[in-house]
């Protein structure tokens, strides 16, 4: 058994005592009131559900496994030579709750590495999808073509006690991550590149192989890219891709079908696609004011937007009520990177007018910017001029955190989700109550 599976089996008999002993003693214990603008709001704020892996606050932004985007970037074990978090470490943590050392990482990478190989039929399936569906579409078919390999749902046929559920889980987990990068670069050099594939390169980790693979090989791009991977992880439970990845385990649908399903929600503009439209709408903006737009120029062009009926794409937020922290992050590296990129140019000159703005507008609970504000500006600084592509880099790493979260899911014997629905004449009765 490797290490990380080891630690993470040990660290499970107590969790599960505290959860049984919580349930058992304090089920009755309330933790949240529902209101009918949340029933028909997206249910935004209501405590109803648990996850283990990060923890989201308006204000702050995300703590993965209590700690911030700043010390992960310090404390998370690197590349050699480099300065930026490897996404391995990111996993250990979220699966174990402990900062990994070094040899920890290492052994990841090493894991995932033996793991990662496509096998044929994969390779056909992408092949005949049509060049042009979205690259988000190709990855979630990619994915869920993979199901067949589902070492979860042999055991779970073969017969497989409820405590041992995890096991499988774990396994399926690692063999899907240990391929994303390779499909998803299969899937960008098929649709974008000639079909010119790249070999993996044995001695890079994760996050540096798929830079390399996708075509890129710029020391400083596979900085980015495992920064990246490391800072679209997780945003704790309730946000559309990491629920619905739950929601469909807790069927005991294998980690294929979850994070396939998981990836669909992701692909919506609203959630993950939001950053190819911020890349998209931004070049827009550009082309629109010819290049990098003054003051005035920009607060015009913003309210033509809003009074247009359009969001204004990386701005707002479900839980958020400050700049996302993972946006500081993309900024400081840009700062630090780019600093005379014309296209970060403009991402910070909107950054200047925006709030103002959305705040006079005053619909938007939050006119901070999110993560997605800032992503594309790297990716395409660095070459990558696909904005569709955008969205399954977030993928891969999103899949981190959620597949992290499934294991303990089956961990923890979390049940079949099935909330009460109600119907509109049943809270007119209760108002009328
Ligand atoms: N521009 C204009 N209007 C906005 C806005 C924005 N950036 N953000 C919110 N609003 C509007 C909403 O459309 C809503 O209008 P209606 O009352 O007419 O429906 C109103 O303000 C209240 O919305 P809210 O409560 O502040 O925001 P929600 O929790 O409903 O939605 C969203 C959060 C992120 C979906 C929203 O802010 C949005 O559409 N932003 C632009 C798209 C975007 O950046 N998405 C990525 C989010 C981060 C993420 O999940 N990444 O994966």
């Amino acid at each position: 058994m490797s290490s990380l599976k080891e630690k993470f089996a040990s660290s499970l008999e107590p969790m599960r005592a505290k959860v049984k002993s919580f349930v058992k003693e304090h089920g009755d214990t309330k933790i949240s009131e529902v209101t009918v603008a949340q029933a028909y709001g997206g249910m935004r704020g209501v405590k109803c559900m648990v996850t283990e892996t990060s923890a989201l606050d308006p204000v702050e932004g995300i703590r993965f496994r209590g700690f911030n985007i700043p010390e992960l970037r310090e404390k998370l074990p690197k590349a050699p030579g480099g300065e930026e978090p490897l996404p391995e470490g990111i996993f250990y943590l979220l699966l174990t709750g402990e900062l990994p050392s070094e040899d920890d990482v290492k052994e990841v990478t090493e894991e995932w590495r033996q793991r990662s190989s496509l096998p044929d039929y994969l390779i056909d399936i992408l092949k005949a999808i049509p060049k042009d569906t979205h690259p988000m579409t190709q990855f979630s078919q990619g994915i869920l073509a993979l199901q067949k390999e589902s070492i979860f749902a042999k055991k779970y046929r073969e017969g497989l006690s409820k405590m041992e559920y995890w096991d499988p889980m774990y396994e399926d987990a690692m063999n899907i991550l240990a391929k994303l990068p390779l499909i998803a670069s299969y899937i960008y050099r098929k649709t974008y590149k000639n079909d010119e594939h790249i070999p993996p390169d044995p001695n890079l980790d994760w996050g540096g192989n798929f830079a390399h693979m996708v075509g890129i090989e710029d020391e400083i791009f596979k900085e980015l890219m495992r920064l990246y991977l490391v800072i679209h992880s997780d945003h704790e439970g309730g946000n559309v891709s990491a629920h619905t990845t739950h929601l469909v385990g807790s069927t005991l649908s294998d980690a294929y079908y979850a994070l396939s399903a998981g990836m669909n929600g992701l692909a919506g503009p609203l959630h993950g696609l939001a950053n190819q439209e911020v890349l998209r709408w931004i070049m827009e903006v550009k082309e629109d004011l010819g290049g990098v737009p003054d003051k005035e120029q920009l607060v015009k062009y913003l309210w033509d937007t809003l009074k247009a009926g359009k969001v204004i794409p990386g701005y707002g937020h479900a839980v958020l009520r400050q700049t996302d922290p993972r946006y500081m992050a993309q900024r400081e590296f840009a700062l630090k990177h780019l600093p005379d990129d014309e296209i970060f140019k403009v991402v910070s000159a909107i950054y200047e007018v925006a709030p103002d703005i959305l705040r006079e507008h005053g619909k938007a609970k939050n006119p901070w910017p999110n993560v997605d504000a800032h992503s594309g500006c790297l990716l395409l600084h660095y070459g990558v001029t696909e904005y569709d592509f955008y969205t399954v880099f977030f993928g891969a790493s999103r899949a981190i955190g959620v597949l992290a979260s499934l294991i303990w899911d089956r961990a923890l014997g979390l049940s079949i989700e099935r909330p009460k629905s109600i119907t509109t004449d049943w809270i007119e009765a209760q108002i009328k109550k």
